[in-house]
């Protein structure tokens, strides 16, 4: 999915503000570096951006996006000394750490994107 089709959000997932650390970028381990981040989950990708007024932007907008079709997601307490993180790492070797202090916002985007990597998987 490219382009506005990637833009759709699905809809029984709200887009939020969440905690983002890329901590490497295809196999080359980057410096930690949180921000908060407006997260946007879609059938096959996560979308970071910096802000929710950059989802408007049709171009170039994205700061980021997580391909999830082969990825791996797993909840990790190694990586940061902050409470509820789990980690997404792509199939091309980019890892994300994600966080929330809601442990209820963390797991339901944990949830979400675990099913979302199923899926995209399978197909
Ligand atoms: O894994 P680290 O290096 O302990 O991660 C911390 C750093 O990213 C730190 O930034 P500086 O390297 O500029 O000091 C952040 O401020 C911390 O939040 C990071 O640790 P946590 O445990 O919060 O992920």
């Amino acid at each position: 999915v490219t382009g506005a089709a990637a833009l759709q959000p699905m809809v029984d997932l709200k887009s939020e503000h969440l905690n983002v650390a890329k901590i490497s970028e295809n196999g080359k381990k980057q410096r930690k570096n949180w921000s908060s981040m407006w997260t946007v989950l879609t059938s096959d990708e996560l979308l970071l951006y910096k802000d929710k007024q950059e989802t408007n932007v049709k171009a170039g907008g994205k700061t980021d996006v997580v391909q999830l079709c082969g990825a791996v997601i797993d909840w990790t307490t190694e990586k940061s000394s902050k409470k509820n993180v789990f980690q997404i790492t792509t199939n091309t070797g980019s890892e994300y750490l994600i966080q929330s202090d809601n442990y209820s916002t963390a797991s339901k985007w944990y949830d979400a994107i675990r099913k979302t990597v199923d899926s995209s998987t399978k197909e």
